[in-house]
């Protein structure tokens, strides 16, 4: 049981991060001021202005889960328009652009938010989940929701006089689609004899694919005056694998990452998921290692947990860990080779030296 009352990370606090940023000191410290401004509007609304206390929730609501993650994708964003842009970045377009990097952030807290609890997870970042501090429980419900609400409201404040508004609108729209379309079928999926490494892709795609590369750099090019990639197969392509690498690495880590490392504590084997770490593992068992797969796979019985990870290590799963990260990394680097855009060519890279850092 976690007996945690009234947490508030702060500002300061290390972040769990298995990656790195390629953005300068600057760019960085202006990235995290950003974030200040944004909270300021939000917890300013007239909603609010007669009460005190519930501009605190909210206040403490956005500080625990929008802030304290790696910002991978916030980072991105800026990253990316950098990239594009090659000149020096006027005050104006920094804002707007790590703005953008924060409704990423934004979007993602709503979505883990609601998803630790469908996952029956207790800690995230380092700390208990949100729904499991004793004053929030089933209210994170719809906190979720509003921090969800909270992205539309920046976009509309600093983007509607944008000619590209609608396209963020529909941009932001569609890849939550996605990703809650991903979610419901990780969430359903029981049958572990029916797990394989083609549905562990298309639940990975859909649930982490879309919102954690291709959302910040396509936010990036709508920013910089170009079309959604849709018709550029190899832009899409690229970012659309990269985030189903991530995800992959996520499945990975959450038997094999150090949870003072990740600050968090895996339970994809007791809440029965389709991850890649199952579905490679039925790949490469015989028959009888399949039996005990089957026998102990989801359940929270901890001696059954055990069996599983035992056959992990068994079927050596982190050198097919390795080997799957390699292969990634091969193929992606000629894809993004046959780019004709050099501009592009540098985002599409960055993308992924950041995420082949990993956690190495
Ligand atoms: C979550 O997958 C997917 C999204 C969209 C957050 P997960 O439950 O494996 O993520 P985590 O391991 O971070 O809880
Ligand atoms: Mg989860
Ligand atoms: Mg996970």
């Amino acid at each position: 049981k976690i007996l945690v009352r009234y947490y508030t990370p702060s500002a300061s606090e290390p972040s769990f991060s298995p990656l790195s940023t390629t953005m300068t000191s600057n760019l960085n410290s202006n990235f995290i001021q950003v974030y200040d401004t944004l909270k300021h509007d939000l917890i300013h609304d007239p909603l609010f202005e007669f009460d005190n206390d519930y501009r605190q929730r909210v206040d403490r609501l956005i500080d625990y889960n929008v802030r304290g993650g790696k910002m991978v994708r916030g980072f991105s964003v800026v990253d990316s328009y950098q990239l594009l842009k090659c000149v020096q970045l006027t005050d104006d377009e920094v804002f707007l652009a790590s703005t953008l990097g924060w409704c990423t952030e934004w979007l993602q807290a709503f979505i883990l938010v609601h998803d630790d609890m469908m996952d029956g997870s207790h800690i995230r970042r380092g700390h208990p989940c949100w729904f499991r501090l004793p004053e929030v429980g089933v209210a994170a419900i719809n906190d979720g929701v509003l921090l969800r609400n909270h992205v539309h409201r920046i976009l509309k404040k600093y983007f509607h006089l944008k000619p590209y508004y609608m396209n963020l609108v529909d941009l932001f729209n569609e890849v939550e689609f996605l990703t809650v379309s991903g979610q419901m079928i990780d969430v359903e999926e029981n049958d572990v004899s029916k797990y394989s490494l083609s549905l562990n892709r298309r639940i990975n795609m859909y649930k982490g694919g879309y919102y954690s590369l291709y959302l910040p750099v396509v936010c990036a090019l709508l920013m910089f005056g170009e079309n959604r990639p849709d018709d550029d197969v190899v832009v899409k392509d690229v970012l659309v694998e990269l985030g189903i690498y991530y995800q992959v690495q996520n499945d990975y880590l959450d038997t094999f990452g150090d949870p003072n490392v990740y600050g968090k504590t895996g339970t994809d084997i007791e809440e029965f998921k389709c991850s890649w770490l199952i579905a490679m593992a039925l790949e490469l068992a015989n028959e009888e290692e399949r039996k005990i797969l089957l026998e102990n796979y989801g359940t929270t019985d901890q001696d059954k947990v055990e069996k599983v990870k035992e056959l992990y290590h068994t079927l050596n799963l982190q050198g097919a860990y390795e080997d799957y990260e390699k292969e990634t990394q091969e193929k992606l680097t000629k894809l993004i080779d046959s780019h004709p855009n050099k501009a592009i060519q540098a985002v599409l890279k960055s993308c992924l030296g950041k995420l082949f850092k990993g956690h190495k």
